[in-house]
Order: structure tokens, then C-alpha cells, then sequence
């Protein structure tokens, strides 16, 4: 059930409505808590094509934060519509303009995971409980960039099936021992999202990563020609060496498991992964001495926990700027095509 918030409290000057969640048996509403945009609204209502993108790529990773018009327009311009999440000065929310996007990488933004989502979101809470200072839970809600698990359980919770993206995290080099798993491995075990990257980058473990999804019961497959076996790729490289465990010739038939999934009740997570487009893949050898410094330094300078990833990303931009750069935007513009020829797939499929 979508309703407006009958509380004037906490509603924002623009006509953005609330999600009152609709999990069984706890059908009150929780209070205007979600954000979505009039326009994803909408959408979900009417049973429209949506992707959801994430906000963490802007704020912690390697893409200009200028990049949001132009891959809202990417699922425009294949009949979908985008639907950025992040945390929005404490308000999380599903359908960031690029100007709000704008606004929390300039004005700074936490990195949020499904463990940093609650805190986040909290100071909405003691701003509408009363007898508290309003302007003072106001100033101190912060921004959030949802990672891919962040983003997933925003998606999840406002109806969002597919999400297009960049990279995937994964079990970092010596996971083993460092325990240093991506918590976006675990989402995909618990939140039924369909995620479409370009695999994950060659600076983690592959080969463990997909093992750890295997646990996990999420679903991993590769788009290739003619369904015919292919590797998990290795974000700007086609081939990993490490075999996918499946693989899907079309967006339809990525919208069929989506929807078998949903129909048998299984609630874990769906990894469909696009390789670059050929003419920007680098060769793994490539990259690999880039890569090596990035992690060695990394780890030199004790960057451990969410502050691995955004380092290790950075400085391998840095250091192959020239190459590494059209590569990730080519691959995000692809990944992000592909989410919404699914979601449009898969809203046929529904009718
Ligand atoms: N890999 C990339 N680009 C990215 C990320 C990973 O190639 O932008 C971001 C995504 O938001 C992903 C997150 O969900 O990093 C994973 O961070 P961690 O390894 O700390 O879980
Ligand atoms: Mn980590």
C-alpha cells in the first residue's frame, strides 16, 4: 500500500511521497520513511520498466558525478525508468535527481553498506519523535552513496527488480585470511535484486568470489552469443579465466529467471554479468602492474574495512588514467542498457 504521509513533520517541500512498507504481518505503517520520486512512483504503480543505479560509484568510486544525467538517459532512451538510490540528508531515497546526486558528492557522503543504511536514516526518526531540536537532527542527517548491497535493499524495499552498475565487490586478494569479503556477496545471498555489472575487478580473489556466491545461493550468469560457455569477466577484461556458471543469451531470457525466481519464492539475489564491450576490453596483463602497486599500498598504508575499495579504485584510475577511464564509462553505459532492456523484458513477461 503506498499512501502520503498523513504527518506533515517530516514531509520535504516537494511533492516526493513515502513508502509505508508492506511486509506481512506488519502492515502499519512504519512512518514516511523511504523517499521515492513522484516519477518511480509512478512507475511502479502503473507495472512500468525500472533500474535502480547506485550512488556509491559517484561518491566512492571511479565515475564524475556529471555521468548521472547521462545514464538516467541511457534507461530513458530503452523505455525504463532510472531510479538512483542513496541517502539524501538522512532521508534514504529511491530516485535521486543528478542535482541531489551533485549535492552529496559535494557536500561529502558517507559509504553506505546494508550495515550503515539504519544509522543513517536514523535522525529522521528523532526529528519526528517530538520534544527533540528539529534543526539540530536536521543538520546532523548526512549523505550516504549506497553500494550495491546498500542499494539493493532500497531497491528491494520500494519493488525494484533489476539494477545496472559498474563493478561488483567481491573476496578481496588474501580473503582468506583478512576475512575481507564485500558485503554486496552476502546481499545477493538475501535480497532478491537482479544485478547486472561487468563482473567484478581483477584486484579481488574471482575465483573465491564466485565460490562465496555459490554458498550464498545467488544466481551468476554471463551474457554470452548464442548461451555458449563463458568466463566471469573481469571488469575492463573479457575473460577472468575463471569460468562462469552459467550464462544467458538475451535480456528475455535473464527476465524469465528473474520472474522463476520470484514465482518459486526464492528470495536471494540474481548476478547477471555483461563483459565490456570488445573494442574498450584491456587485456588483464594490462592492468595487472596497476593493480599490484594499488593493492601493495593499500595495504602499506593500512587502508582495511569500506576504505580498501575506494583506494584501490582511485589509485588504479590514477595510475592508468588514460585507458582505465573511457573503459569504465563504456562498460557502465552497457551494464546500465542491459538492466533496462531486462526490465522491459521482464515487464512483458509480467503483463
Ligand atoms: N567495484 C568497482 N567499482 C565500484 C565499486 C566496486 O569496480 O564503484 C563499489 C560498489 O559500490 C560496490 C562497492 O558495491 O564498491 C564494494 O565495496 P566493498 O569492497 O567495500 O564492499
Ligand atoms: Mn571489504
Amino acid at each position: 500500500i503506498r499512501r502520503r504521509c498523513p504527518n506533515g513533520h517530516l514531509i520535504p517541500p516537494s511533492s516526493s511521497r513515502f513508502l509505508f512498507t508492506t511486509t506481512p504481518g506488519h502492515r502499519t505503517a512504519l512512518g514516511p520513511f523511504l523517499r521515492i520520486s513522484p516519477e518511480v512512483t509512478d512507475a511502479l504503480s502503473a507495472n512500468k520498466p525500472v533500474v535502480a543505479l547506485e550512488s556509491t560509484i559517484y561518491t566512492h568510486g571511479a565515475l564524475a558525478d556529471d555521468l548521472t544525467s547521462h545514464l538516467d538517459s541511457v534507461v530513458r532512451s530503452h523505455g525504463a525508468v532510472p531510479a538512483t538510490c542513496g541517502i539524501l540528508a538522512g532521508v534514504p531515497t529511491v530516485g535521486l535527481t543528478p542535482a541531489e546526486v551533485g549535492r552529496m558528492v559535494r557536500e561529502g557522503a558517507a559509504k553506505v553498506s546494508r550495515r550503515d543504511l539504519a544509522r543513517l536514516s536514523a535522525t529522521s526518526l528523532l526529528a519526528a519523535g517530538g520534544g527533540g531540536d528539529d534543526g539540530q537532527a536536521r543538520a546532523a542527517a548526512g549523505h550516504g552513496g549506497t553500494t550495491i548491497s546498500g542499494t539493493m535493499v532500497l531497491a528491494r524495499l520500494a519493488g525494484i527488480r533489476v539494477f545496472g552498475t559498474g563493478g561488483l565487490g567481491g573476496v578481496h586478494r588474501g580473503g582468506e585470511r583478512s576475512m575481507d569479503v564485500s558485503a554486496d556477496l552476502t546481499e545477493l545471498g538475501r535480497t532478491r535484486v537482479a544485478v547486472v555489472s561487468s563482473g567484478c575487478k581483477g584486484f579481488l580473489d574471482i575465483a573465491r568470489t564466485l565460490e562465496f556466491l555459490e554458498t550464498q545461493g545467488a544466481f551468476v550468469a554471463t551474457f554470452a552469443e548464442g548461451g555458449k560457455a563463458a568466463d566471469f569477466p573481469a571488469f575492463w577484461a573479457r575473460e577472468s579465466g575463471v569460468p562462469s556458471p552459467s550464462t544467458v543469451r538475451d535480456e528475455r531470457e535473464a527476465a524469465a529467471i528473474i520472474l522463476a525466481q520470484e514465482r518459486l519464492g526464492i528470495e536471494s539475489g540474481l548476478m547477471f554479468a555483461n563483459p565490456i564491450p570488445e573494442e574498450y576490453a584491456i587485456p588483464r596483463s594490462d592492468m595487472e602492474a596497476a593493480i599490484e602497486t594499488a593493492v601493495r599500498e593499500a595495504q602499506e598504508k593500512g587502508f582495511t574495512g569500506n576504505a580498501n575499495t575506494p583506494y584501490i579504485l582511485r589509485r588504479i584510475r590514477d595510475l592508468t588514467q588514460g585507458r582505465s577511464v573511457p573503459a569504465n564509462l563504456a562498460l557502465v553505459e552497457s551494464n546500465v542498457a542491459r538492466a533496462a532492456k531486462i526490465a522491459v523484458e521482464l515487464a512483458k513477461l509480467m503483463d
